[in-house]
């Protein structure tokens, strides 16, 4: 028996993951343009689309163009890329993938704070380069985990695995978030850079979005200090990123580890040319597997939709958008 969705148009703009445009090609009318652009809709789309499943930008216009459009599924917990307030405004559904990749980026952010702080992918090259073999070991490094105290900025779902994983290392932990996280017993500070002058470590973890832009600026790496040490897991908009690469280059802070860009997947030369950076192509949630699962919750986000009217995983600027089926 064919399930009724079959009818149903979702329009994939750009590229998705494969497994996601697989199971969507099972289940509704797959319909595909090269990137999210009005000019590519031609006027069957315009009338038949329903949903969007994608993983890149779609902005006020897009979501305008596509009158009889309820639901935009994105590929990422980030959805910072989706004009998810106006989606909100003209009734359409926001979906995300939380919870399925939490725990990958918690374990990502750890691996990239000790190779920062202990220099662990230099040491590799050095091996390779046969270095250890000529000129002996390699040198020891300025930095340690130990003794360090860790503020958090951006406590959600992915800032408390990692402060979980913190704990482990026996390191205090303490955070920056829009508001209290209440049932955490770690200290709370109200501003970003009263947690810099409080802690030697920050681990970003917070959502791009105009409230969070070059939120990590001169003066909260200044507030970091010397032994300083910088980890960005959640959106490269958050971090200006001329004066990071300055307290890199003039020792205002010892060290950074990126996995995320202003405008990925183009680094900032400034950022390459600092050998005490680690810097890392977005490979937080990057596994087969936490790919999988998250391309899985894209696609069931729409069949809970249009089966039933309620997503697995709304965002929170559109919890009030109901279905009109
Ligand atoms: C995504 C991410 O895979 O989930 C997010 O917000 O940043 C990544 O895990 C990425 O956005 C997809 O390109």
């Amino acid at each position: 028996m064919m399930s009724e969705t079959q009818d149903i148009a979702i329009l994939v703009p750009g590229k998705l993951h494969p497994h996601a445009v697989e199971r969507i090609n099972g289940r509704f009318r797959l319909v595909r343009i090269d990137r999210a652009d009005p000019a590519l809709l031609d006027d069957a789309m315009k009338k038949e689309v329903r949903g969007v499943a994608s993983m890149t930008a779609i902005d006020a216009g897009f979501i305008d163009a596509l009158p009889n459009l309820e639901i935009i599924a994105n590929f990422g917990v980030g959805y910072d890329a989706v004009d998810a307030a106006h989606a909100g405004k003209k009734d359409v559904m926001v979906t995300n993938t939380p919870d399925v990749l939490t725990e990958e980026v918690a374990d990502t952010a750890l691996g990239l704070l000790l190779c920062t702080v202990r220099e662990l992918g230099r040491a590799e090259n050095y091996l390779r380069a046969g270095k250890w073999r000529s000129d002996g070991p390699y040198p020891l490094t300025k930095g340690s985990l130990r003794g360090r105290s860790v503020g958090i900025f951006g406590m959600g779902r992915i800032g408390r695995a990692i402060a979980r994983r913190i704990e482990a290392f026996g390191l205090s932990v303490s955070y920056h978030n829009r508001r209290q996280v209440h049932g955490e017993d770690y200290t709370y500070h109200p501003s970003l850079v009263s947690l810099a002058e409080a802690v030697d470590t920050l681990i970003s973890v917070a959502p791009g979005g105009e409230a969070t832009e070059k939120a990590v600026n001169a003066e909260v790496l200044k507030a970091l200090g010397p032994n300083g040490v910088f980890v960005n897991i959640g959106r490269g908009s958050t971090v200006d990123e001329v004066a990071l690469a300055e307290a890199l280059a003039d020792g205002t802070i010892l060290a950074a580890g990126l996995d995320v860009f202003a405008d990925e997947p183009n680094v900032p030369q400034a950022l390459l040319a600092c050998e005490n950076a680690t810097l890392l192509p977005h490979v937080g949630s990057a596994s087969i597997a936490t790919r999988q699962a998250m391309a899985d919750l894209v696609v069931d986000n729409l069949i809970a939709w249009f089966e039933e009217g309620t997503p697995v995983t709304p965002v929170w600027e559109t919890q009030h958008v109901q279905s009109g089926r």
